[in-house]
């Protein structure tokens, strides 16, 4: 038994055909999600780049440093760090994150690209200064997206593509349980699943696996988590140095601020990451009144994200950043209460 096509938004079809026709035009393509990826950009990058390669003659790239999360994904092993992307690419394409958060290489070829894409679900994300632009906050995730872009490319699904989209899926929606899961969601994971992936393998990888020093890093981070107003903001820590002691690397980190949102009466938790001396980043999640992304944006100028899930970076010392953004957390979660 088949299923009925599922509908493609009017925006993914109205790209579709920009980008097919800027694709076919290209001698090289670079597509790359924001700097340190996650498993949704990641996805992105490569099921569109193996969709591409069908459909038109240029050489695609994809651009980004792996956590090794995310090695196994078909394609991953040929992605070119961003340090040896040079700018001779005539279309580059920013998916998952908007061009504010490129890496400096990334961001000069993304500069002398003659046409510059952006495909996105983040609410923060405006699509002025691209030349081509799939934009749509209700997408659950940017695969969703390139899985209705393929689809507009008259391609078949296979089992690469539906690997690497369905990771991205499950990233997103932190495996069907956020509130950005649709029934359009389930219905596009339903037909990736039936591609005969091991998705509880896929699923395990992404979001439940750690290495033993991400253990540790998170025995730590939890044991040293900080309650403030009366409980409802809750506040992780990982600095520098922790890091550096136990040989955690950036996969380490990820999930687990979603340890930390998800403790009986917290409503907002915030995980402060020190990655270098002065240099500080927020993860911010929220259970459902406090918007995350605008208090990102308030936080930093590059601050954004989703309404329940965003972040932010500071150029601060990580005791000088808890000292102003506490007191601020704080009262975001306390006039959300009002
Ligand atoms: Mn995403």
């Amino acid at each position: 038994m088949s299923s009925p096509p599922l509908p493609i938004r009017p925006t993914v079809q109205a790209g579709a055909t920009a980008l097919l026709d800027a694709a076919r035009a290209a001698r090289a393509i670079l597509l790359t999600g924001p700097t340190a990826p996650d498993g949704d950009s990641i996805g992105a990058c490569l099921a569109l780049a193996h969709g591409l390669r069908r459909v038109c003659s240029a050489h695609v790239a994809v651009a980004g440093e792996l956590s090794y999360r995310y090695e196994w994904m078909p394609g991953a092993g040929a992605m070119v760090h961003d340090d040896a992307v040079t700018a001779d690419y005539d279309v580059v394409v920013v998916l998952d994150g908007d061009a504010g958060r490129l890496s400096p290489p990334v961001e000069a070829a993304f500069q002398a690209a003659r046409v510059k894409g952006i495909i996105d679900h983040h609410r923060s994300t405006r699509v002025e200064g691209y030349d081509l632009a799939i934009v749509d906050a209700d997408a659950a995730s940017t695969c969703d997206l390139v899985y209705e872009l393929l689809l507009a490319f008259g391609l078949r699904l296979d089992r690469e593509v539906a690997q690497l989209l369905y990771a991205g899926i499950v990233y997103d929606t932190g495996g069907f349980r956020h509130s950005n899961t649709t029934p359009h969601t389930h219905r596009i994971a339903a037909r990736l699943v039936a591609m005969d992936i091991d998705h509880p393998a896929i699923g395990t990888r992404i979001l439940v696996e750690r290495s033993p020093a991400g253990l540790r890093l998170l025995a730590e981070v939890l044991q040293d988590a900080r309650f403030h107003a009366e409980g409802r903001l809750v506040v992780g820590v990982a600095s520098y140095q922790l890091g550096t002691r136990l040989g955690a690397g950036p996969g380490d980190i990820e999930g687990i601020v979603d340890h930390l949102v998800y403790v009986s009466g917290v409503e907002l938790a915030c995980f402060f990451i020190e990655q270098a001396p002065g240099q500080v980043k927020l993860s911010l999640r929220s259970r459902s009144r406090v918007d995350v992304a605008a208090l990102a944006r308030a936080l930093s100028v590059g601050g954004g994200g989703h309404a329940r899930a965003a972040g932010a970076q500071l150029h601060d010392s990580l005791d000088h950043a808890l000292e102003v953004v506490v007191p601020r957390l704080e009262q975001a979660v306390r006039a959300a209460e009002a």
